[in-house]
């Protein structure tokens, strides 16, 4: 048998192109220049998963062949006895991510093909518009439409309030200051209905429309809003609620046909295993690198599609280009894909990240190189420091007019 090709090293890169803190992993081979990457990025506690690596991972994976992607998942995942949790599985991902690239490149072939090759040409995005008025959020949804992007996920602010996905919202860097911000979930839930009458309206039934509630409203205010919004006919309806209060799914379900999307916040597959048994949610929206990896990501895909759901993969800016990749190969392997969530690449983060994903016709499209097909260009990363800052990259408060915690 041959000599098994061996872990060297295990470097963890921080990087914040753009000011949005990502982290990546390059794991290191016994074959001279064979080497891989993979996502490992949790924007807010970015460190966190800095130190799980290099202090925990990198020294438990050392020497173990490369080969054995399973086997150093279920490894690694049971060395903390205590297991789960964004921080531990980002920084699996980091690991697993970067395995399957070293595999594919061994075969010589895109990642895709070792997922049993492509269901698709290229994978159909959906992209971010958003403004102050409804005006606003229709001039930008027309203008990705002209792109020819063919989904457009729609958010309006409240005046006067912190809306989620508004544009100010979105810049991370902005999040970066420590002010509390102001929110009441009443009149954002009377405003959407209304912002997707007009929208409707306005861009015709052609283009799918989809909304993140983003589970800032009391229970009671989705279900009300699910119902409200269901003559609009959206793609999916996001985060209508809580982890914590996923019980009401069962109750909205009997009440609504508005297709329903969840997961991003989950991190571990007891959360989301009961969702998908009982078909209370239409689209899974995991984030890949917060359940471990591209590992657990084919089995929750493949259980999806045996219970007739289809994917939603996390796509936000604080996914990182390597995650954007893994997110790709997989959607273009599997038979029930829906739809992918894309934060357009800016050029300080094409530039960090040779063989960024194109986009193109409203998709993204995969090179035809061996496999993730991409790379981070450890110099300019080097560039780009995180953003120094006493909270290091903490969500701001949102708070109600009395002063009591909203959910982010
Ligand atoms: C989305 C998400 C993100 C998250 C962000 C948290 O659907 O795109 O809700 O915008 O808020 O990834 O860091
Ligand atoms: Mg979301």
């Amino acid at each position: 048998m041959a000599k098994p090709v061996t872990i060297t090293d295990v470097k963890t890169i921080l990087t914040a192109p753009n000011d949005i803190r990502l982290v990546v992993v390059k794991v290191y081979t016994s074959e001279p220049g064979l080497c891989g990457v993979g996502c490992a990025t949790f924007t807010q506690r970015a460190l966190a998963v800095a130190t799980a690596i290099d202090k925990y991972l990198r020294p438990f994976v050392m020497g173990r062949d490369v080969d054995r992607i399973e086997d150093i998942f279920q490894a690694c995942n049971l060395s903390g006895y205590w297991r789960s949790g964004p921080v531990l599985n980002n920084a699996l991902s980091g690991v697993d991510q970067a395995l399957w690239d070293i595999k594919a490149k061994r075969a010589g072939m895109p990642l895709y093909q070792l997922f049993g090759g492509k269901c698709r040409e290229a994978v159909p995005v959906y992209v971010h518009a958003s403004g102050e008025s409804f005006a606003q959020v229709e001039e930008a949804a027309r203008a990705y439409m002209e792109q020819g992007f063919r989904y457009v996920r729609c958010q309006a602010a409240v005046p006067g309030y912190s809306t989620y996905g508004n544009r100010s919202m979105n810049s991370f860097a902005a999040l970066n200051l420590s002010q509390t911000r102001t929110w009441e979930p009443t009149p954002y839930v009377t405003m959407v209905p209304d912002l997707f009458a007009h929208l409707r309206g306005a861009l015709g039934a052609g283009v799918e429309l989809l909304h993140d509630v983003h589970e800032r409203i009391p229970a009671i205010q989705g279900v009300w809003l699910a119902k409200a919004l269901e003559e609009y006919r959206l793609f999916f309806l996001e985060d209508l609620f809580a982890p914590e209060d996923v019980d009401y799914f069962r109750m909205v379900r009997q009440q609504t046909a508005t297709p329903l999307a969840m997961g991003e916040l989950f991190v571990n597959q007891a959360e989301y295993v009961p969702l998908i048994r009982e078909r209370l949610i239409d689209f899974i929206r995991v984030h890949i690198s917060d359940i471990g990896g591209l590992t657990p990501a084919r089995k929750l895909a493949a259980f999806c599609e045996y219970m007739g759901i289809r994917t939603a993969f996390h796509g936000p800016g604080d996914v990182s280009p390597v995650g954007h990749a893994a997110n790709m190969h997989l959607d273009l392997a599997i038979p029930n894909f829906g739809i992918q969530e894309l934060s357009l690449f800016r050029d300080e983060t094409r530039e960090v990240f040779p063989g960024c994903p194109e986009v193109r016709d409203g998709c993204m499209w995969a090179n035809d190189e061996p496999g993730l097909g991409i790379d981070v260009d450890e110099r300019r990363a080097a560039m780009y420091p995180y953003p120094d800052h006493p909270t290091n990259g903490c969500w701001p408060e949102i708070r109600g007019l009395d002063g009591t915690i909203f959910r982010p």
